[in-house]
């Protein structure tokens, strides 16, 4: 095939003689021998800052993370940025063909609102970055993969920050207005929209130091920021109904993360109280209002209380009014889950500012949990399997997409741990649709490429395809994980033979 190099292949033929010894051990991870049903969709993901690179090319304003990454470099694990990441901005049909050899349906990518507009407002679009996401969809649409397009995918352009960012309540109207240009270059082919990936670590970055802006406004901000998003997600969600829908006929959702907890002690009613209160605050914090209407109930105790305690004016946690409550209710076409780990918990607190204090639980993991390279990313495939049911239970059965899941390594091409890991996520996905009637409709791994991990920057991978970044070229080479990822599209089965007796069609 053209479009890998000579050197990547030679490289390939040489791990796959070791891999097929390995490949054994690796799949020894029960399956439960159902089949994924005939339309299943079967994706990869990836972000605009995480791979496109080409920071100031053609037009392309600043965002968050070039601002970050440039001007404090040292909060980088290893001290990079995305100035070129794996260069997909130039390589984007290379990315496609890797696409297209795995037969996937879709490609879940997102759109960095700085191309677009180089300082997020409309009045000033940036026709070269219009162009650039005109090719990519174009590209996949000839390679009959289905566009699922990410509009936020953390960054924000450094002038919406500048003016307060998403603690800004302004901001959903900024975001409103990007979405409409979206909606009327690419509506004509894009038919699945995720408004925001995970509103949630967004959120974050609002409040401790989590990513870019790295700003601490505690639970404050954090809660702001969570708030802007929502409301901006209702409004993007009208507009395309009110002004796109008839015509354009596609779905909008947003992607919304979180460690799943389940109570330390499963026979004690105050662990198991203490699990649903982390799950409303995490999940249900942005599910609820979409689902339900208003903030999660017990949140909005807690989190009221607890401001009373402390002597505040008013609760942290902002309040909808009676028509925003409306207007975001019913705003999913689909649940879009993105997964990782899950944790026990107990009544406490928790000394990782990645779990909100004021939720009041502490974590814990069992010895028996296998672990990997990031600290947070415990292997728990149970634990996707009880979400699935817990947001079947919570949710009326929504259709649900995984639109993440994923696994961190050092970056080996036989990454078999990784194998391990998606193989038994994907086995407890099926679990969840046979077993407890759970309503799962694709899966989408992260990610097709290693990329630019964020503060960990390029030391941890996550791949199905590893990226050379020491290479100006940024060769692209197969790992292990990505042949047994091409098999489970084509069989739609997890079944160890069909994997350890099918040699790489390269
Ligand atoms: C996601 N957690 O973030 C993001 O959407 C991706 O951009 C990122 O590269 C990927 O996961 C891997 O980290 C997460 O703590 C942030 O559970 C936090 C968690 C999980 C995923």
């Amino acid at each position: 095939m053209q479009y890998f190099s000579t050197s990547a292949l030679k490289q390939f033929e040489m791990f796959k003689i070791a891999a097929v010894g390995l490949l054994i051990i690796s799949s020894n991870i029960l399956s439960s021998g159902y089949k994924f049903p005939d339309g299943f969709m079967f994706g990869a993901s990836t972000a605009a800052y995480q791979i496109e690179g080409g920071w100031n090319e053609d037009g392309k304003g600043v965002n968050i993370w070039d601002h970050l990454t440039h001007l404090r470099p040292e909060l980088i694990r290893d001290h990079s940025n995305g100035d070129v990441a794996c260069d997909s901005y130039h390589k984007y049909k290379e990315d496609v063909a890797l696409a297209k050899d795995l037969n996937l349906q879709f490609y879940r990518f997102s759109i960095s609102w700085s191309r677009i507009a180089p300082s997020g407002e409309v009045h000033k679009l940036n026709p070269e970055g219009i162009a650039y996401y005109n090719r990519l969809i174009d590209e996949l649409i000839a390679n009959d993969i289905v566009p699922l397009v990410t509009m936020y995918h953390w960054d924000i352009p450094q002038y919406l920050q500048d003016l307060g960012g998403w603690v800004n309540p302004i901001m959903s109207d900024y975001f409103k207005e990007y979405a409409r240009v979206l909606f009327s270059y690419y509506g004509d082919r894009v038919k699945w929209w995720i408004t925001f990936n995970e509103p949630m670590e967004t959120s974050k970055a609002y409040s401790f130091n989590g990513y870019a802006p790295y700003l601490h406004l505690n639970n404050t901000g954090y809660y702001l920021a969570g708030h802007t998003q929502l409301i901006a997600h209702s409004k993007v969600y009208h507009l395309y109904n009110d002004e796109f829908k008839d015509k354009q006929q596609g779905k909008i959702s947003l992607s919304l993360n979180g460690v799943f907890f389940i109570p330390k002690d499963e026979q004690s009613q105050d662990d198991i109280n203490t699990a649903e209160r982390a799950n409303q605050f995490e999940r249900g914090w942005f599910s609820h209002p979409v689902y339900k209407g208003d903030y999660p109930p017990v949140m909005r105790q807690w989190v009221d209380k607890k401001s009373k305690k402390e002597g505040r004016p008013w609760s942290t946690l902002p309040t909808f009014t009676k028509k925003e409550i409306e207007l975001l209710k019913g705003t999913a076409d689909f649940y879009a889950l993105n997964h990782y780990s899950t944790r026990m918990v107990t009544h406490g607190s928790d000394p990782n500012p990645n779990y909100n204090p004021d939720a009041e639980y502490a974590t814990f993991v069992d010895k028996s949990w296998p672990t990997s390279v990031a600290s947070w990313l415990i292997v728990v495939p149970e634990g996707l399997k009880r979400l699935l049911v817990w947001i079947k239970n919570e949710y009326d059965n929504p259709p649900v997409i995984i639109t993440e899941n994923g696994f961190a390594d050092n970056g080996t091409l036989n990454d078999f741990e990784r194998i391990s890991y998606v193989k038994s996520h994907l086995n407890a996905t099926l679990q969840a649709i046979f077993e407890d009637k759970c309503n799962v409709f694709g899966y989408t791994v992260w990610s097709l490429l290693d990329n630019f991990e964020w503060m960990d920057g390029y030391a941890y991978h996550f791949g199905l395809v590893h990226v050379d970044f020491n290479n100006p070229l940024t060769p692209r080479t197969l790992k292990a994980s990505y042949q047994f990822f091409k098999n489970v599209v084509a069989t739609h089965r997890l079944d160890d033979s069909s994997f350890t007796t099918q040699s790489p069609e390269l």
